[in-house]
């Protein structure tokens, strides 16, 4: 059969046809790549939420590119801008303070790469400027170690002044603002409860331990409760109470935030009473919404995570079923 010239180009646009279908398939089936910068490694929260986000990233076949900003907004810009300048196909961080990421986020929305936050939120004039936010509520936190202390008080110190001190989280971050707001908006229904001294510990167990002796140095106020935004701060402060000659849990009682192994282990060993769960496993979820967004699917604004409380007297029995 003769073969026409028509012909041939029929089968050669149709050849080029399919090895575009072909280029743009196997296009469509290269590893996801996700930029994400951490704020650091501060706490055995952040450690589980580190490994959570790697090994999701490992399940999803999704190229990680991970960067530690050693608890320094100006190393998460670095990192974003260098994330932008790779062309990632998408961006994901958490945000060491709230304010500061409107000019970096607004370059990554003019290199189109989509922005999600997960675990701290930002206060940004432009919301467009990141497509989702997944994380604790905060404020939530704060309200349930309020809500404990105000039954702990009526039980333990029914009458007389109930002096707390407050080891803060790091100054301008969210969870530190949030728990606060929240905490304060519960006991000021009790006036008896007060916050006598009020310092940020940064989230570690080292900062917290040297606060909570300048604490105890003071000797102004009888310090009755210690309220943690994180367990590594309280952790840190039972050293310093330890070292005062003081019972942690009994001549202080002690809540806190997190739910972290080492705040298990320090409540059965009865040297902590509470703590509020604040889950850091985010990474399936975290990357299952990489490539929803990527994938130009609708995804929600705000994501939040179900999270509990954990009395002492629970501990040794949840111990074993801890992921973190
Ligand atoms: C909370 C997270 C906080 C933890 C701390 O989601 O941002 O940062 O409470 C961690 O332990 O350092």
């Amino acid at each position: 059969m003769k073969t026409t010239r028509r012909h041939l180009l029929a089968m050669a646009a149709l050849g080029l046809s399919l090895a575009g279908t072909a280029s743009s398939a196997l296009a469509a089936d290269k590893p996801l790549v996700l930029g994400f910068s951490q704020v650091g490694a501060e706490s055995e929260w952040r450690t589980a939420n580190s490994n959570s986000i790697k090994d999701a990233a490992k399940q999803a076949g999704i190229t990680l590119k991970f960067a530690d900003a050693q608890q320094k907004q100006e190393n998460q810009v670095k990192a974003i801008r260098s994330f932008i300048a790779q062309k990632v196909d998408v961006i994901a961080f958490s945000p060491v303070v709230e304010s500061g990421w409107d000019t970096v986020l607004r370059e990554a929305k003019n290199a189109k790469i989509p922005v999600i936050l997960t675990d701290r939120a930002v206060k940004v004039s432009d919301p467009s400027l990141y497509v989702t936010f997944i994380g604790s509520d905060f404020v939530e936190e704060g309200r349930k170690a309020g809500r404990w202390l105000v039954d702990w008080a009526k039980k333990n110190a029914p009458t007389g002044e109930v002096n707390i001190v407050e080891l803060q989280g790091t100054v301008g971050s969210a969870p530190a603002l949030d728990r606060k707001r929240g905490f304060e908006e519960i006991i000021q229904a009790e006036p008896r409860l007060k916050i006598v001294r009020s310092q940020s510990g940064d989230f570690t167990r080292a900062k917290g331990k040297e606060v909570m002796e300048a604490f105890l140095k003071a000797k102004d106020k009888k310090i009755h409760v210690l309220f943690a935004h994180n367990d590594d701060m309280a952790i840190g402060a039972i050293q310093a109470i330890e070292e005062a000659g003081l019972k942690p849990a009994k001549d202080i009682a002690i809540v806190s935030i997190d739910g972290v192994r080492g705040a298990f282990q320090a409540m059965a060993a009865g040297k902590l009473n509470v703590t509020v769960e604040c889950n850091p496993m985010l990474g399936p979820q975290l990357m299952q919404l990489a490539k929803d967004v990527v994938a130009g699917k609708p995804v929600a604004k705000r994501i939040t995570t179900e999270e509990g409380v954990f009395t002492a007297d629970v501990a040794a029995k949840e111990l074993p079923n801890r992921k973190y």
